[in-house]
């Protein structure tokens, strides 16, 4: 099993998803827009091995950008890990004495798994900088797009810990480079790592942050995964990995991080500092302006002897969060139907990036149901930032756009199935009259019913009847059209692709 950076891309160069290139590639711009092409053609992964800024220290780029690489980075298939999440929500409610004991032991290693281990040294301390041989000019930090800020550190996993609580958390929250010691922190308003902020400022306290790359090729989905805030991604890299994390203690401030990263930046906040951030050419395809966001001052760096440098980049989708993306709404689907047992399917198109539109079908119980699904999405985690939300029938495929598009728009009646709500909204949404707060639209397409106040009859799709299809089938040989070609009206599905 793969642990640490090295050892996952000797994996993939091993499956030939990986290309090391040995050519002078600048990370300035240059190691973008060849990932940027890549990525884009389903390529493979990429180690950039003689970077114009930094020859002593590769990069690795798309390592996440594949359904076969991403499932060796997360130990299985998203599809798999859903289904071990799903029989670990099912055995909890499990009834009597022996039902209790049994899946007590059944749980057993997924328990185990599950805690993080102290270790008291690991490999991401054999170089330690302090003090005035900090130096963040010596990270091959990508600038990605010509119209950014300045290099962002895009693949960063930041550990916190709250400091009423001492619960931790880890975000995956963008990096800019101001200088050898000081750097942006974009945590946004919403996210965790910003409530741990708000907290310690509370208090009138510096909050403590390392800022970590590399180590189990799990850690970073974990960072970027919509836990609850009470859950510690560290547990959800355990379970992932069927075995706990290895964590050691930071050398300058109070805070564990996984010993086999590759670097671990550490630093401090001061509640009252904040300075420009940006602008950064972002996941949403368009750059986000500059605002002002908390600054970090590093105290200490520290790496493996000859580290490698994770990153990634985003811009105009699909990028590689597109498969990162995907997997989190795979994986966190059992999740979401404990507390909306209505829905049957989700799916975030990635051209919508993920927080532009929500696409989810029901099995509807109740006249309305539809909003109640809305609403129940707004209140969930990260889904409140659903710019627009789409309510199909359990029959309608939510994957096929095709079909969403055809089911959805011959649905709706905009006057009686478009609820525009106030609320929250994603820091990155430009379209939103103030940064953090617009509106957001839901629609009701399912089939409305006549208890819904639908006053004519709503019509059937068109489908052949079984008795017609099977004679077609019986004397397809004999038409002289060559392989028999199946029914595509079966089940009111769209399955041509458009002409
Ligand atoms: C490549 C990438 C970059 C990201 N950059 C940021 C960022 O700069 N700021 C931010 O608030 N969220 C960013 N996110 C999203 C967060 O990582 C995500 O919302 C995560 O769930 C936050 O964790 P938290 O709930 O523990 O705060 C990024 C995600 C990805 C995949
Ligand atoms: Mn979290």
């Amino acid at each position: 099993m793969t642990s640490n950076l090295r050892d996952f891309i000797a994996l993939l160069e091993r499956r030939k998803e990986l290309v090391r290139i040995r050519h002078a590639v600048a990370a300035r711009l240059e190691i973008s827009e060849i990932a940027d092409r890549v990525v884009k053609a389903q390529g493979p992964a990429l180690l950039f091995e003689n970077v114009v800024e930094t020859p002593a220290v590769p990069v690795a780029i798309g390592l996440y950008g594949s359904h076969e690489r991403l499932a060796l980075a997360l130990h299985d298939t998203p599809q798999n890990i859903a289904v071990r999440i799903e029989e670990l929500i099912k055995t909890i409610p499990s009834e009597g004495f022996f039902g209790k004991v049994q899946t007590g032991l059944k749980l057993l290693p997924t328990l185990k798994s599950l805690g993080t281990k102290a270790v008291s040294d690991g490999p991401c301390k054999e170089v330690k900088h302090l003090g005035d041989a900090v130096d963040l000019g010596q990270l091959p930090v990508l600038t990605c797009w010509p119209g950014d800020g300045g290099p962002f550190i895009t693949l960063p996993m930041v550990f916190t810990h709250n400091p009423n609580t001492g619960r931790r958390n880890v975000g995956m929250y963008r990096i800019q480079i101001y200088d050898r010691r000081t750097t942006g922190m974009h945590w946004q308003i919403h996210k965790v790592g910003a409530q741990h902020h708000r907290e310690a400022a509370a208090k009138g306290q510096r909050i403590e942050a390392a800022i970590c790359l590399g180590g189990d090729p799990c850690l970073p989905f974990c960072a970027i995964a919509p836990l609850p805030e009470e859950i510690d991604e560290m547990m959800f890299a355990g379970f992932l990995r069927g075995q706990p994390v290895e964590m050691v203690r930071c050398e300058t401030i109070d805070v564990r991080v996984p010993a086999e990263c590759e670097y671990v930046i550490e630093g401090t906040i001061d509640p009252a500092e904040s300075r420009p951030e940006g602008p950064f050419g972002d996941h949403t395809g368009y750059y986000t302006p500059v605002e002002d966001y908390p600054v970090f001052h590093v105290t200490c760096i520290t790496h493996r002897r000859n580290p490698i440098y994770p990153a990634t980049i985003v811009g105009i989708p699909p990028m590689e969060d597109a498969y990162l993306g995907g997997a989190v709404g795979t994986i966190f689907k059992p999740l979401i139907k404990t507390q909306i047992p209505e829905l049957v399917d989700m799916h975030l198109p990635v051209e919508a990036c993920f927080h532009n539109l929500a696409i989810v079908s029901i099995k509807k119980r109740y006249p309305n149901h539809a909003y109640k699904v809305m609403h129940a999405l707004w209140g969930l985690g990260q889904l409140m930032f659903s710019k627009v939300i789409i309510v199909v029938d359990d029959d309608v495929d939510v994957h096929n756009l095709s079909e969403v598009l055809w089911r959805a728009t011959n649905n709706i009646d905009p006057l009686r199935d478009v609820q525009i709500v106030k609320g929250p909204v994603d820091s990155l949404n430009h379209a939103a009259p103030e940064v953090g707060f617009g509106s957001k639209m839901g629609l009701d397409a399912t089939r409305k019913w006549p208890s819904e106040g639908y006053r004519r009859e709503w019509p059937e799709v068109v489908t052949m009847d079984a008795a017609t299809v099977a004679k077609v089938d019986a004397i397809w040989s004999q038409l002289g059209l060559g392989p028999k070609l199946a029914s595509p009206s079966v089940n009111g599905h769209i399955v041509a692709p458009m002409p």
